[in-house]
């Protein structure tokens, strides 16, 4: 084939050739290329097909699968204008001001974000997205904004799915010009577990505008101001809209409770909009906030503050949608909810019914609700490809009020829990979770603070201790990592301060600081270490280091190097379908992969030899018609 291009290059065929024609004419290595990236993928699915899914724990054989149907949109139409376009119109500032004075309640879809990292452990794959992404822009431009970042996806994207989360963003933004995209990010924490250095933050946030994030929710997990307000000037310096957040948490109707009464979330809410938000959010990452709650704080914060108001919550009491019900008679401007197929329970509300539950009203929103039906079929046809990853969970639970865990924590938490030999104490490790939470001092719980009670409840679960053994022999209990680093102020500060007693135990001495963590951390160098980062990833990369490889590299060192290294040797993987993505392929089948726009692989699988005495398959391939086989080491 080599030769073939040279017989075919036009500079050949006009007889130009001279002793640098190879060198000079890379399009020839091009078929190689190609053939490499082929060899690469075929690889995978033998790999897949020999040992598994490394991910896939446990595999159920009498799983079937139902093709997802893709609703039906025009592929050549134009995309019809919608929020993107009027934030493109009228500036973040103008925006905000419309959007309060909008009557119909808008929607935020979180399908693609929120709604599978807490039910599926953020384990949906931009494959499936993709699919979906340009027909739901062309059918719904009506819909406020689409999340579909940040949180959790981006570490998952990289560490178990093998994508690169930049790319993902690309390809989203590409397939929905018209219409607002949302991340959520944890103030100083970015989109990790700690905080970063402040001009890394402030990069991330540009570069995320870059390739087409719109609406940021900024939120911190102790709901310090100290971590948000940095991080709404950042997107204030982008054209992006800033909404800050509070974290919901306890209940204040209950009168008992002083810390985090109605005055706390009011004075919030006015120090994060002085600060420059042009939108509020209202984060219930746990579904605590019940409906006449809802009435309340939302009808306070109406009168208290200036901007439009955006609620998040998590349906895992299954009453959330009559919190909509009573925040949008409040007069809150957007709610999340996610499409029927993956809502409800420690996802969102659903977004067709609770759609359907404003028809005839005055504050209606007009989706034409056969199509929006069309797309909860197809995520529940696309949700069975994501078996191995469902917690479990059958209904609603009352449990929440007492327990707070956060959707996204409470369905990983119970896989975790069987993974240490806990599956049937779960309950004992949600109690204990609350238990810890008050040690703690009641603070909010949401990632990364929720990961610190979290991982203090499971081990004590795990060792058979009590908090009074905590209280009475600490010196013997070694503390995870995670609860020394936030007795030492990584985290920031919790409302009301640390409580002292546990504070000196988990330190033993160290002294714990009160200023901002970020103040910590040196500062990036962005070019020297771009530079340094470009010689050593560039050839492993084979392509020149973006900003965006070496932000993902600086958030995750550890997560971006493993992922390279999976890419070098099985390559870009983001358009194998997923049924093979996570349980390889069977004799006969045959399936298309699409390499670059209009190249597609058509790879059968002809058949899977035995192992040989070093363990070693042969599997048969046919790609393109011819004959391809790779040998697999048998990992089983
Ligand atoms: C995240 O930080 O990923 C969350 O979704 C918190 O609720
Ligand atoms: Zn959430």
């Amino acid at each position: 084939p080599f030769l073939m291009n040279i017989l075919k290059h036009s500079t050949f065929r006009e007889g130009k050739v001279t002793v640098n024609f190879i060198k000079n004419h890379s399009d020839l290595f091009k078929f190689q290329e190609s053939r490499n990236r082929a060899t690469k993928i075929v690889k995978f699915l033998g790999d897949v097909t020999v040992n598994g899914n490394p991910d896939v724990k446990e595999l159920d054989p009498t799983k079937t699968f139902i093709k997802p149907e893709v609703p039906k949109f025009d592929a050549n139409a134009g995309h019809p204008e919608g929020t993107k376009d009027l934030l493109t119109k009228l500036g973040p500032d103008e925006f905000s001001k419309w959007l309060k004075k909008e009557k119909k309640i808008h929607f935020t879809d979180t399908t693609m974000r929120d709604a599978h990292q807490s039910l599926l452990a953020t384990r949906m794959r931009s494959f499936d997205m993709l699919k979906v992404a340009e027909g739901f822009a062309k059918n719904h431009p009506e819909v406020f904004s689409m999340e579909v970042w940040g949180g959790a996806t981006f570490d998952v994207c990289m560490r178990f799915l093998h994508e690169n989360p930049w790319e993902r963003l690309r390809l989203l933004r590409k397939a929905m010009p018209n219409v607002l995209l949302q991340m959520l990010i944890r103030g100083s924490n970015g989109v990790g577990y700690t905080a970063y250095p402040d001009n890394l933050i402030e990069k991330f946030v540009s570069e995320a505008w870059e390739n087409g994030v719109d609406v940021f929710r900024i939120f911190d997990s102790l709901n310090w101001m100290k971590s948000i307000a940095p991080c709404i000037e950042y997107v204030r310096k982008t054209g992006g809209l800033a909404e800050g957040s509070i974290c919901y948490t306890g209940d204040i109707l209950d009168t008992s409770n002083k810390k985090y009464d109605l005055n706390y979330y009011v004075q919030l809410a006015k120090d994060i909009e002085n600060a420059g938000a042009h939108i509020l959010g209202i984060k219930d990452m746990a579904g605590l906030l019940k409906p006449y709650a809802a009435q309340e704080l939302v009808g306070a914060l109406k009168s208290e503050i200036n901007i439009p108001i955006h609620l998040h919550t998590h349906d895992t009491s299954s009453i959330q949608a009559a919190t909509y019900l009573k925040a949008i008679e409040a007069g809150v401007d957007v709610v999340d909810v996610a499409l029927g197929g993956l809502s409800g329970l420690t996802s969102q509300p659903n977004f067709n019914s609770v759609v359907e539950m404003m028809k005839f009203k005055d504050r209606e929103a007009d989706f034409n609700m056969e199509k929006l039906n069309e797309y909860s079929h197809y995520w529940e046809a696309v949700r069975k490809y994501y078996y191995p990853f469902e917690s479990g969970l059958k209904a609603g639970t009352a449990d929440v009020y007492k327990h707070e865990i956060p959707g996204g924590q409470y369905s990983n938490l119970k896989p975790q829990a069987e993974s240490l030999g806990l599956a049937s104490r779960f309950h004992e490790i949600t109690e204990m979770y609350a238990k810890v939470n008050n040690l703690f001092g009641d603070i909010v719980k949401v990632t990364p603070s929720s990961k610190v009670v979290g991982d203090m409840a499971q081990y004590l679960v795990s060792n058979n201790l009590s908090i009074e053994d905590v209280m009475e022999k600490g010196e013997e209990v070694s503390f995870p990592q995670s609860v020394k680093s936030f007795f030492r102020g990584d985290l920031g500060q919790p409302v009301g301060g640390f409580p002292e007693k546990i504070q000196k135990i988990v330190l033993r001495g160290e002294e714990p600081y009160t200023n901002r963590p970020n103040a910590h951390l040196e500062p990036i160098d962005f070019q020297k270490e771009f530079e340094e980062f470009t010689n050593i990833f560039e050839e492993d990369l084979s392509r020149k280091p973006e900003i965006t490889d070496f932000l993902s590299y600086k958030l995750y060192p550890k997560v971006f190097t493993d992922s390279l290294n999976h890419h070098k040797e099985f390559g870009n993987l983001i358009n194998i379908p997923t049924q093979n993505f996570f349980y390889g392929m069977k004799p006969g089948e045959e399936i298309l992969v699409e390499m670059d726009k209009g190249k597609t692989l058509i790879i059968e699988l002809l058949s899977v030899g035995q192992a040989n005495e070093d363990g070693q398959v042969d599997v048969f391939f046919k790609v393109n018609g011819q004959g391809r086989t790779v040998v697999i080491q048998d990992k089983t």
